[in-house]
């Protein structure tokens, strides 16, 4: 296993990007469920960096297409900043938002490095949403549902550009992204998806192959180059088990389905950066959902039943 043991915890209590507010309270719910300690029962040293902070949220209306661009703009370029700067002590950056949005930040700093230290990156985005909506497809403004897109090149200057890359030469492929558990992607999107060819394993995939062959696929042709990054938008689990979260869709994995998703990546040995995005503790039941989240990402750092040693 090269999983990195030295992980860094970042905080971003922003939910600048979401159409709902209290995601900004996602990292110190993370803390309550006791994150930090749990990873560190695992044999992992943990820094906690404690949180970022930028713009409040200003509640507005979207213009042209986005909501609050240039405050969305100012969060990541904090978080890309500060990812940035821990890959580079050679320690494993763990996202707690905030919104998905600052996906953008995050998966920018981690394709910044892996460019400078020639090494591939797959992505993989754990979600109900493909988040791959631009100004024209967006039937909200919301930017949490356009990172992968903007990741791509497909975005605002303000947005694309940052980690020093640009419409031409964009952070990522979509070649190197693998998204599971989609089951909500609005028409527009949809379309662009396809036309973007973006490796999806939708619900109705996962119902008819399994958790397990959807991870073997997303998981193939990884090697000992390769630094995995996992965004995990905690409305990928059902709701029925994670209602903490502000765009709930019905018919998400279960919680053995979503345990063994992350057992199996934790087998892979090449987790190298993690996002935790989306938690919103205003619409959680006593902090039921940062529980399950802490559980899983366990299970992400190698926890396992007897059955393994
Ligand atoms: N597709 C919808 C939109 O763009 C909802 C996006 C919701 N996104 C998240 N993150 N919650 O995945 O408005
Ligand atoms: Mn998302
Ligand atoms: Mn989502
Ligand atoms: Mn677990």
């Amino acid at each position: 296993m090269t999983t990195l043991r030295n992980v860094s915890l970042i905080g971003a209590p922003t939910d600048i990007g979401a159409g709902a507010r209290g995601a900004s309270m996602g990292p110190e719910a993370l803390r309550v469920a006791n994150l930090g300690p749990t990873l560190e029962g695992h044999g992992v040293s943990v820094l906690d960096r404690g949180n970022l902070s930028g713009p409040y949220n200003p509640w507005q209306p979207p213009v042209d297409g986005y909501r609050h661009l240039p405050e969305v703009a100012a969060w990541n370029r904090a978080v890309h900043d500060a990812v940035y700067a821990e890959l580079k002590l050679g320690r494993m950056p763990i996202l707690l938002g905030g919104d998905h949005c600052l996906g953008l930040g995050s998966i920018s700093a981690v394709a910044r490095h892996c460019k400078e230290q020639g090494k591939k990156l797959r992505v993989l985005w754990l979600d109900a949403h493909a988040d791959f909506n631009t100004s024209e497809l967006t039937p909200s403004g919301n930017i949490h549902g356009m990172p992968v897109a903007c990741l791509a090149g497909f975005g605002p200057k303000e947005l694309i550009e940052i980690g020093g890359f640009s419409k031409e030469h964009p952070a990522i492929s979509p070649k190197w992204v693998r998204q599971i558990g989609i089951r909500s992607v609005d028409a527009g999107e949809k379309r662009f998806v396809h036309e973007q060819e973006l490796e999806v394993f939708d619900m109705r995939y996962i119902d008819e192959m399994g958790m397990r062959h959807t991870m073997e696929l997303a998981l193939a042709t990884l090697d000992a180059n390769t630094h995995l990054h996992v965004s995990f938008d905690v409305d990928f689990l059902d709701p029925s088990i994670a209602p903490g979260v502000g765009t709930t869709v019905p018919g998400g994995p279960t919680y053995r389905e979503a345990q063994l998703c992350m057992e199996m990546i934790a087998d892979t040995g090449r987790l190298a950066s993690l996002d935790v995005m989306e938690l919103n503790p205003a619409l959680d039941e006593k902090n039921r959902t940062a529980t399950l989240a802490v559980d899983l990402i366990e299970s992400l750092f190698g926890k396992s039943t007897l059955m393994r040693k």
